[in-house]
């Protein structure tokens, strides 16, 4: 329909074919429901019952969190303090992140979500939401009071967001704040004494979670004691799917219920990271682990390999390279480590997911310049935060995104840069992703490198959980800090003997 003059231009039937059509362009739109059968994920509309046999698993916080957040959107954790930023594109974000009152982001936010589907038929080929910039993050996110989204003590953020008239309204609870356990997060047994140390990784979780029509996201940085960043995506939510005739198949998704075909599509998103180690005049390092030819002089056995580092010093993008351990350094060549003599820096490695396969001279690619490379890296401008451009819905060509942004060829050496990474997942469909998917989940992670003196996370207690019981009931589970000492003291007699012997 033309929506200037709401003339009806024509009428599109949809494909219901299948493999056997080469392209199955065909359509059989009578009785196409009538081999469908009904998908509930609802617990109480489900004909099977709920597992009986999950104890509860509770996280109790008896003193409360640890963090703080004073002045509606300061907060405070473990060395760490930021502000807290919400708008109805990229939901929440993150600014001014400092630790130890070292500045470490100006800026940290989801930029920019694409998800192109692969199947050629009309009308699908025109099938390409992006989550940011044509529905909003921020507009599409949940209130997340109504489900159950966080264990432990939690603390909600509302937010003002302007509606499509410039009205401002609130929405409640969109962002949460908890603390999570994550495992270990160092340790180490003195194999000579027995003596064990082990500290837990605790993590503070800003998280939002999105429902943009039938895909639902959630987003979170989690910060921990070690000074690292983790970013962090999960996609769940229901599948897009199309009729499919009775007994066919398609190239172009999988048949995951009768009559439901889901098709085979693409999810590419953009962090923008706005960097400010120690200041905001930085550089960003591509550093690579490459092999070391043998050589009488320098590697006679062959077993040494370089690491071999260069500043990036113009706008450009790069992509992910696994085989040479691409790591990007954003450092302050200002301020050397004391320790190492290197700059200070923080790192991470582009994921070397795949990038957009849709043809380069689709329409789905010219949308989409920022999904089809892994890294970006430009200069500083006020307000460009938008990987695909300013403007996505029913663009043709993506403008004032990162391509364009590269394409000033500026200087980004010892400057005010912006890096931006894309990752995503090929999503071929699978039956059990029907008819609600298991979360995929994709981190990113950020950490020190050569920031700190030492390990940051060394004064981190390592205190025995209290609640902590054996299977049996007894007290102390097995990391429990107080029985691992009294082992450690046991243990360390016959430790002796063997040191004595000088056997390690
Ligand atoms: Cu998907």
């Amino acid at each position: 329909m033309d929506t200037h003059s709401s003339k009806l231009v024509r009428i599109d039937k949809l494909a219901t074919g299948g493999s056997e059509d080469g392209l199955a362009y065909d359509t059989h739109p009578r009785n196409v429901l009538d081999h469908c059968s009904s998908s509930e994920y609802v617990p109480e509309l489900l004909s099977t019952q709920l597992r009986q046999d999950l104890k509860p698993l509770n996280v109790m916080q008896p003193e409360g969190p640890s963090f703080k957040v004073t002045d509606e959107s300061l907060i405070e954790w473990q060395k760490w303090r930021f502000r807290l930023g919400f708008n109805p594109r990229e939901g929440a974000t993150l600014h001014d992140v400092r630790y130890d009152g070292r500045s470490i982001m100006y800026r940290l936010s989801f930029s920019e979500m694409t998800v192109p589907y692969g199947d050629p038929r009309p009308p699908y080929h025109r099938k390409q939401a992006f989550d940011f910039g044509d529905g909003g993050a921020g507009r599409a996110v949940n209130n997340l009071a109504l489900g159950c989204d966080c264990l432990g003590v939690i603390k909600y953020f509302d937010a003002t967001i302007a509606d499509c008239e410039g009205k401002p309204s609130v929405s409640k609870n969109v962002v949460c704040l908890h603390e999570q356990d994550a495992g270990i997060g160092w340790k180490h047994t003195n194999f000579r004494s027995s003596r064990a140390v082990v500290v837990r990784s605790r993590e503070l979780v800003i998280q939002f979670v999105i429902t943009l029509a039938n895909y639902d996201y959630g987003f979170s940085y989690k910060l921990d004691q070690a000074g690292g960043i983790t970013v962090e995506t999960r996609a769940t939510g229901v599948v897009s799917v199309t009729n499919i005739d009775k007994g066919k198949t398609s190239p172009w998704g999988n048949v995951v219920s009768p009559g439901a075909l889901a098709q085979n599509h693409q999810h590419l998103f953009a962090l923008r990271m706005d960097p400010a180690i120690d200041g905001h005049r930085n550089t960003i390092f591509k550093e690579e682990s490459l092999p070391l030819p043998m050589s009488p002089e320098t590697n006679p056995r062959g077993n040494g390999y370089q690491i071999v580092t260069s500043p990036i010093t113009k706008s450009t993008h790069l992509d992910a390279s696994p085989f040479t351990n691409l790591t990007i350094k954003m450092s302050n060549p200002h301020i050397l480590n004391p320790i190492s003599q290197r700059p200070i820096s923080y790192k991470f490695q582009p994921t070397p997911s795949q990038l957009l396969l849709a043809d380069k001279s689709s329409t789905h690619a010219q949308r989409a310049a920022f999904a089809q490379h892994h890294l970006w890296i430009t200069s500083y401008r006020d307000g460009e935060l938008w990987a695909g451009g300013e403007f996505t819905n029913q663009s043709q060509v993506e403008r004032g995104g990162v391509a364009d942004a590269v394409a000033r060829d500026d200087n980004v050496e010892d400057a005010d840069v912006v890096v931006w990474t894309v990752f995503g997942l090929t999503h071929n469909p699978r039956v059990e992703d029907w008819p609600v998917m298991p979360m995929e989940k994709h981190e990113l992670h950020i950490r020190p490198s050569d920031f700190f003196t030492a390990n940051p996370a060394l004064d981190v207690p390592s205190a025995k959980n209290a609640s902590s019981v054996q299977v049996n009931g007894e007290k102390g589970g097995c990391c429990g800090g107080g029985d691992l000492q009294e082992a450690a003291e046991t243990h360390f007699q016959g430790s002796r003997d063997l040191n004595a012997n000088g056997v390690h």
